[in-house]
């Protein structure tokens, strides 16, 4: 018996600071009405949805940064997109900064949560490949702080069964890494749903930005062929605070094939009926793991964190 899985891709235009969560949830609820009207069961939100991408700037007073995070999922201002939700029937994944109690302290990090369609929280990963710096680098145009302002994720990389399949999350910078998607592939992910944010300038590498479109696609194509997975790529695009951001959010087929594409670059959802099956033919015959792969030869990947040549 086949299984299909509709999904929406709700790329976000801009959030300016100005922007209240409110504002921002009724653009997500109006993103939900038209996943609800394409069919959709699944409807994936970028990273960090709910405000601007603020590790954009350097602050110092914490009740200024804390002011971009959760501390309860949902929230007064959230519920209403969770109801929306439930009501219809959708499920979502929705990426936003979270702040916790654990361990006896307060942490935070960049989270995305995965609801299924009766509205109960089924999955939640925390960004492990955090991008930027942690001190302030004035001598560029704009911060990238995500070091300073997250924690690394400390769940790995959940894959769930929900949907009706196997179903996995990460995000933004995750999505350039292989071992993000040969994690969740090791756990026999069909469905790989991941949120970004990508400046289209890279102050360290400004020679990488007229290849921003292409090593989105790379990584999004290659995780998805190598691991016989969906991948779902949603940005929050267009020029926000003054920053041009990449949008072209896409569908990849586990063939690698790129099924569908924001052609925008502001709020938008584009969708497609994925067959949760299509990566069987690739799971079970060139990468079918237990058979090819040799694991005793990738101690390397494992044991050393940065390249150490040889002497
Ligand atoms: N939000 C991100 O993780 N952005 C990074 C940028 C800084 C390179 C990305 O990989 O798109």
């Amino acid at each position: 018996m086949s299984r299909f899985l509709t999904v929406g891709a709700a790329q976000l235009g801009p959030i300016e600071r100005r922007h209240s969560r409110r504002e921002v949830v009724e653009r997500l609820r109006a993103l939900l009405e038209q996943g609800r009207r394409a069919g959709c069961e699944l409807v994936v939100f970028p990273e960090l949805a709910l405000t601007t991408f603020f590790p954009r700037w350097w602050m110092e007073d914490q009740a200024e940064i804390d002011f971009f995070f959760e501390r309860e999922m949902p929230s007064a201002d959230t519920a209403p997109l969770f109801e929306d939700a439930r009501r219809a029937g959708i499920g979502f994944c929705l990426g936003y900064a979270e702040l916790t109690r654990e361990d006896g302290r307060t942490r935070r990090f960049n989270t995305a949560i995965l609801v299924e369609r009766d509205g109960r929280i089924v999955s939640r990963y925390r960004k492990i490949h955090l991008p930027g710096h942690a001190g302030h680098e004035p001598a560029r145009a704009f911060q990238h702080l995500e070091k300073r302002y997250f924690e690394p994720g400390n769940l790995g990389f959940p894959v769930v069964r929900a949907f009706g399949g196997l179903i996995g999350m990460c995000i933004c910078n995750d999505r350039r890494w292989p071992e993000t998607y040969r994690v969740m592939g090791l756990q026999g992910v069909e469905m790989v749903l991941l949120g970004y944010n990508t400046p289209l300038h890279n102050p360290p590498a400004p020679d990488h930005d007229e290849h921003s479109w292409f090593h989105n696609a790379l990584s999004l194509q290659a995780g998805a062929y190598q691991n016989g997975t969906w991948v779902v790529g949603v940005a929050k695009g267009g020029i926000e605070e003054g920053v041009p951001s990449l949008a072209d959010s896409m569908i990849v087929a586990p063939s690698g094939k790129i099924v569908a594409r924001a052609p925008s670059v502001g709020d938008e959802l584009i969708a497609h009926r994925c067959d949760l099956d299509a990566g069987r033919s690739y799971k079970t015959t060139t990468f079918n793991f237990a058979l090819h792969r040799q694991p005793e030869q990738y101690r390397l990947i494992v044991d050393r964190k940065g390249a150490i040549e040889p002497p």
